[in-house]
């Protein structure tokens, strides 16, 4: 961890955040564009969960992001509580492409409202925006996935005129409604062009409390296992990535 090496501030903040959400909406793809800003087109279901790390520049501080990524399969939906428990900051993620992904998102606010810590910040984040934006060739310049010609009708030069690759499920408006109600923070993202990706995280961060934090871990020790130490060593629990790299990814 090269915690010192690259900032003036030593005044780092661990935040603990947790990531929930429907099988296969993108949580591990958002995670690993924050944390090494790659995007992998096969990545695997997660077992378990896993923890990364990033840092975040907030002003004059810090922030050190622990980050727990959980696996959205039904099967370890059990485990969740152990990972957003003392957590700090939740990401609630769901797909534009599929409505039933909201409605598991918003099952999970209503977990976390009732179980997690009262003071927790928690972010809705849409993911899989570029599925639903208009295709056009230069538009996010990553087209790495072959670049097969859109149909010779497309107007690539008008906004909103050409076809999207796969309908919305989920209209902006209906989403940042029900984030604003439930007094969620709200984003729309795509861990594939990486769009909104370093804001989601950013914002989160502005809205820590972390004086708060930093009184609580002078008097109780520090949280970030997912439920003490030695939880890692869980069932099912997958390291599969432990380090920032001494990365500033967040830029905030
Ligand atoms: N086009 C596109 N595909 C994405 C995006 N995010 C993730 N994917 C793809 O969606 C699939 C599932 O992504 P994951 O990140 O593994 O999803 P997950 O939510 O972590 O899934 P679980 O670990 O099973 O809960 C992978 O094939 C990803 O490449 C995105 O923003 N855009
Ligand atoms: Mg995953």
């Amino acid at each position: 961890m090269a915690e010192s090496a690259s900032g003036p501030s030593d005044k780092s903040v661990q935040v603990k955040l947790v990531l929930l959400g429907e099988a296969a909406v993108g949580k591990s793809s958002v995670v690993l564009r924050f944390v090494s800003n790659e995007f992998q087109p096969n990545k695997e279901p997660t077992i378990g969960a896993a923890f990364l790390t990033q840092k975040c520049r907030l002003e004059d501080r810090v922030l050190r992001y622990e980050i727990w990524d959980t696996a959205g399969q039904e099967r370890f939906h059990s485990l969740a509580p152990m990972y957003y428990r003392n957590a700090q900051a939740a990401v609630v993620v769901y797909d534009v492409t599929k409505a039933s992904s909201l409605e598991k998102a918003k099952s999970w606010v209503k977990e976390l409202q009732r179980q997690a810590n009262p003071n927790i910040v928690i972010a809705l984040a849409g993911n899989k925006l570029d599925l639903v934006q208009p295709k056009s060739p230069a538009a996010d310049g990553t087209s790495i996935d072959g670049d097969e010609p859109d149909d010779a009708t497309a107007t690539p030069g008008e906004a909103g005129a050409a076809e999207s690759e796969v309908p919305r499920a989920v209209p902006t408006e209906e989403a940042q409604a029900y984030a604003q109600e439930a007094g969620l923070l709200f984003f729309e993202t795509s861990a594939k062009t990486g769009e909104g990706v370093v804001e989601l995280f950013t914002d989160i961060a502005k809205k820590i409390p972390i004086e708060h934090i930093l009184a609580s871990s002078r008097g109780a020790g520090r949280n970030g296992g997912p439920s003490g130490r030695g939880a890692a060593n869980q069932q099912g629990v997958n390291l599969e990535e432990s380090a920032a790299k001494g990365k500033d990814a967040c830029n905030c």
